[in-house]
């Protein structure tokens, strides 16, 4: 995780013992010709060739262009010495957010209402449907009573997936037939939860930018169901495709996002240019295909990965 950015901010830190030989060569050379004063300039600041190196692979690791751009802005006229604090300011910065505390907020939710009601919704397969199993196991595991709503009535196959997931981990499912409306589907799921004082996680089909229909429809199981929280599922692996997406289903609105498969994203910079793009907060990070992957989002946890 975070490897590729990991080594892109290591290069532009820590010079290879060549690189900075050369430097010092060169600087002894300034020196004798122009005397002490040109050569701590030359040798304290990152100089604008190492910049633009560092930002051309802050872009190819996923990090998008402004926010490449933001931060080389930041590290300019810098000293090289102070280069890693000011980078450490620069991502927390970028990756700070206002938690939300899923579990506790669910279980006020039951307390107040007799009922919660969480919507994922995302592009494509980009993990909605698994990631609603491992809300589940975790839900479970704080003994909140969890009913699953299998909304996605479009994708052939869908409702096996949820219900498979629905019978391995003990958990209720709530499913029509398929072509059937979501918003019934989660309409019914909520009055199941309403009788165990439960939540419920509905999923929905994948969408694509031009799916007009599916936006709407998401739009309807909005109206009809209110839920408390809606959840947009990024797929860490995008690209800049990942900021359209966002742009996109900030249409429907949502309140938090989860980015999933960030175990095989080895560039790790998507995640600076979606904190850039929104400022809701990024609930879980998905780390793999099993239940128990599911990693709570922590900024300085992530700084100190990309830094140490
Ligand atoms: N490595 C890894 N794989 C994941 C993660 N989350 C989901 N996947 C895999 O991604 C694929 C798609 O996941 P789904 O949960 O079916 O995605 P979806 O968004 O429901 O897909 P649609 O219903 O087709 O829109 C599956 O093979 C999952 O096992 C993750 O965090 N890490
Ligand atoms: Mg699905």
């Amino acid at each position: 995780m975070f490897n590729f950015l990991k080594k892109t901010v290591q290069r532009l830190i820590k010079k290879p013992k060549e690189e900075k030989k050369k430097i010092i060569k060169e600087e002894k050379t300034i020196e004798k010709k122009e005397g002490l004063k040109k050569r701590k300039l030359f040798s304290r600041k990152v100089s604008e060739k190492d910049l633009e190196k560092f930002k051309m692979e802050l872009i190819k690791a996923n990090v998008s262009f402004d926010v490449a751009e933001e931060i080389v802005e930041k590290l300019r006229d810098k000293e090289r010495k102070d280069i890693k604090k000011i980078l450490e300011g620069i991502l927390l910065n970028l990756l700070k957010q206002k938690e939300i505390d899923l579990i506790h907020f669910v279980k006020e939710k039951i307390k107040e209402r007799g009922c919660c009601i969480l919507l994922f919704f995302g592009f494509n397969g980009s993990g909605k449907t698994t990631t609603i199993a491992k809300i589940g196991s975790l839900m479970i595991k704080q003994k909140i009573p969890v009913v699953f709503a299998a909304g996605d009535t479009f994708r052939a196959a869908a409702i096996e997936q949820i219900s498979t997931h629905a019978k391995k981990l003990g958990i209720d499912v709530v499913k029509h037939k398929y072509g059937g409306d979501p918003a019934a589907v989660v309409f019914d799921a909520k009055k199941h939860a309403e009788t165990i004082n439960g939540v419920v996680l509905a999923d929905t089909a994948g969408r694509l930018h031009s799916d007009k229909n599916l936006l709407e429809e998401l739009n309807k199981i909005v109206r009809v169901n209110k839920p408390d929280l809606k959840i947009l599922v990024l797929d860490s692996l995008t690209g800049n495709d990942i900021l359209e997406q966002i742009e996109k289903f900030g249409k429907v609105g949502f309140d938090g996002l989860i980015l999933t498969k960030v175990d095989v994203n080895e560039k790790g910079g998507a995640i600076l240019s979606v904190k850039q793009k929104t400022d809701k907060p990024i609930l879980f990070l998905g780390t793999g295909q099993k239940y128990k992957d599911l990693e709570k989002f922590d900024a300085e946890k992530i700084v100190k990965k990309i830094l140490e």
